[in-house]
């Protein structure tokens, strides 16, 4: 596609994606939340947003290849290769954008690297890609480089993680961080109650400071903790690595030695080093033992440990972004208006004996047993 017509197409595209949905301004009108919450969790709760499936129907979906039969150029500067959640997302970006299904995948692991990662979106501007993808490591600091992106006409899709500092792109696609935090709560809050458990001092260990998915996270699970006056012992980030979470698990052991009895890690990953911390130390985690402990991602290896008695509640996010965004990167082709917000919608999983009944802000929620077909068809 010539970048002149795209440029109108992206320009107009914005502005009627921002003025359908209520776009950042809708925030500002939704109720005030104690901390302010990210506008995308207010603009689109999930129980309101569209499935994806509704947002950009499969019958919209023009043939990937542009109308010069060449293939659709995609950069996609990704967060890294810290966890099994990315693994799963960078496969599916791949498996999506291949040459077979007619695009030119340019994909670059930025290690986390903020900095890294705002060289690899200039440096898709200079290879003049089609579209950039982007998955920000944190959610600031993106004004400036979306705003080169839009001078050259080249949308940008968001995945995963939120972009809080500019609107300058297309439309985001991912999971709703604040309601997991919330629903990570919620279920300790109703699993404490049916084990007689009274009183709750957590330790969190969090994912990469400023990351959406580690304010979220961390945001939502304070929110009903406040409420209901559990006791945060300490909060420190694992940077979403089993290394880190290892490393902070075993400085809480020592700190905080028979104090604790809930561990919240904000990924599978964290968990898994945390279980390694704790093994060390002698203390026991799962259901029955000593320790509630809390995950975040859901992700094959994770439900494994669930299965395994070791972590307590896991709570899903779907790294399986990609085909959603090949369907707005088709509505872009063919001239249409994607949604600007697209929730990809998770679940909360434990064995029979830890799924109880809980709400998140007013909506029950369902959870899901761990079984070995449930574990068969994760990522
Ligand atoms: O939870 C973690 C990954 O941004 C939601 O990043 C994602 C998080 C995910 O490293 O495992």
């Amino acid at each position: 596609m010539k970048k002149k017509v795209l440029a109108v197409v992206l320009a107009s595209t914005m502005a009627l994606a921002l003025a359908a949905c209520g776009g950042q301004a809708a925030a500002t009108s939704a109720p005030a939340a104690p901390e302010a919450a990210p506008a995308v969790e207010e603009a689109a709760p999930a129980e309101e947003a569209a499935p994806a499936e509704e947002a950009a129907p499969a019958e919209e979906a023009a043939p990937a290849e542009d109308a010069g039969g060449d293939l659709i150029s995609v950069g996609f500067a990704q967060v890294g290769h810290e966890s099994d959640w990315r693994t799963a997302s960078t496969k599916s970006c791949q498996d999506v954008f291949s040459e077979a299904n007619g695009y030119n995948l340019s994909f670059v692991d930025c290690d986390n690297d903020s900095a890294a990662q705002l060289e690899a979106v200039r440096s898709f501007i200079e290879q003049d890609v089609d579209y950039i993808i982007i998955d920000p490591i944190v959610s600031t600091g993106w004004d400036t480089v979306l705003g080169e992106c839009e001078e050259a006409g080249i949308p940008v899709i968001v995945i995963d993680r939120t972009i809080d500092d500019s609107d300058k792109y297309v439309s985001w696609v991912g999971s709703d961080f604040l309601t997991e935090g919330k629903a990570a709560a919620e279920w300790l809050k109703a699993y404490a109650a049916k084990q007689g458990v009274s009183e709750i001092n957590y330790l969190i260990i969090q994912g990469t400071t400023g990351s959406s998915a580690q304010i979220g996270r961390t945001d939502g699970f304070r929110e009903i903790a406040k409420a209901e006056g559990w006791n945060e012992l300490d909060a420190q980030t694992g940077d979403f690595t089993e290394a880190g979470g290892q490393e902070v698990m075993e400085s809480f052991c020592k700190s905080y030695a028979g104090k604790f009895n809930v561990v919240v890690c904000e990924n599978d990953n964290e968990a898994f080093g945390a279980m390694t911390a704790m093994d060390n130390a002698g203390v026991t985690y799962g259901p029955g033992n000593d320790v509630i402990l809390i995950s975040y991602d859901a992700c094959t290896a994770g439900l494994k440990e669930v299965q395994a008695g070791k972590i307590t509640a896991d709570f899903e996010c779907n790294p399986l972004a990609a085909p959603t965004v090949e369907k707005v990167i088709q509505t872009l082709q063919s001239g249409g208006v994607p949604e600007a917000q697209i929730l990809v919608p998770d679940n909360w999983y434990a064995l029979k004996d830890q799924i109880v009944d809980f709400s998140v802000d007013g909506n029950a929620q369902s959870m899901t047993e761990v079984t070995d077909a449930v574990i068969e068809a994760q990522y």
